[in-house]
């Protein structure tokens, strides 16, 4: 039987690149685009859309009873900083739409179920480095607290119903398609695009806050390698660990002065999204992914760069 795959979410920053990558696997009429917003790109690339909001269960409900998917990723939510505007939206959609996924892949038997969890289920008494697959989570913001009870539905899920439900924890994405969603790593996407615009960049993160990041085509890689890999690879029923490299704004303005020696960053004296990037990891230990599906990154902060400026400058 051939694969049917709903990408939930398909207009913002991984849905764009997701769904045109599976498009390339699956065939463009196999993979149905699913969003709030018409998406903006390329209509002669595009394949089915449906217009769906994934609170409304009916109409969600009316899309696996058309499509009757095999696999859906479900990709609707608000980030870490548009997460603390309105912390009730946050946890209404982040939370609710997961449900009502998952309740519909039981309905539906879909075989397997994407969501993204992230590095913000962490929080301010988490190991700060290397931070181990499972430790002390103490997440302090809606996004984080939405994203770390999203990851114990979907074990719940697992366990009790059998859903063969998949995670991943992303850390900070980098790419140069779409916009970035309001997330507190933004920084590292809109310093590349100030770049080359104004020779200089105000960040809103201090110079040593360090994160972990990843390239946007190792995150796509990573999620279908996932998606892939055999069920009883995966140990992990939560979301994995997973990362690409860590950096600062300092340690990736030296990276683009290579590119562009007269860039100039500076920052501003504060912002709220500091205050959460300082409660979450400087890096993640993702050696269970490794184990279990073989993951590894293939881009490090210098490959990274050369291709979003290769990109960006098309
Ligand atoms: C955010 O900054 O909110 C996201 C994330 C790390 O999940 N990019």
């Amino acid at each position: 039987m051939k694969d049917t795959i709903i990408v939930i979410g398909s207009n913002g920053q991984i849905g764009t690149e997701l769904v045109s990558e599976l498009r390339k696997i699956y065939g463009d009429g196999q993979v149905i685009a699913c969003d709030i917003r018409r998406p903006d790109y390329d209509i002669k690339n595009a394949g089915p859309f449906e217009f769906v909001n994934v609170l409304e269960k009916d109409i969600l409900k009316n899309i696996f009873q058309k499509y009757k998917p095999t696999q859906v990723y479900l990709l609707a939510a608000l980030l870490s900083a548009t997460g603390e505007q309105n912390p009730k939206l946050a946890w209404d959609l982040n939370m609710n739409g997961l449900l009502n996924v998952l309740d519909l892949a039981l309905e539906y038997k879909t075989q397997r179920i994407y969501w993204p969890s992230s590095i913000a289920v962490f929080g301010p008494n988490s190991p700060k480095d290397y931070t181990p697959q499972y430790c002390v989570m103490d997440p302090n913001t809606v996004y984080g607290i939405s994203k770390l009870a999203g990851e114990r539905w979907c074990e719940y899920y697992y366990q009790k119903y059998a859903i063969d439900v998949r995670s991943i924890r992303y850390p900070g994405l980098i790419s140069w398609k779409a916009a970035p969603g309001g997330g507190t790593t933004d920084y590292a996407i809109h310093i590349f695009h100030e770049a080359l615009k104004k020779e200089s960049y105000r960040s809103f993160l201090s110079a040593e806050t360090e994160l972990p990041m990843m390239y946007m085509d190792d995150a796509i890689r990573g999620t279908i390698e996932l998606m892939d890999a055999p069920a009883e690879k995966i140990s992990i029923r939560s979301s994995y660990n997973l990362t690409g490299m860590s950096f600062t704004p300092e340690i990736l303005a030296e990276e683009i002065k290579k590119h562009i020696p007269d860039f100039k960053l500076t920052y501003t004296e504060y912002d709220q999204r500091q205050a959460i990037a300082s409660s979450w990891p400087r890096s993640i230990d993702d050696g269970q992914a490794r184990m279990d599906w073989a993951w590894k990154p293939e881009f490090d902060l210098a490959k990274m760069t050369v291709d979003m400026f290769n990109n960006l400058k098309r």
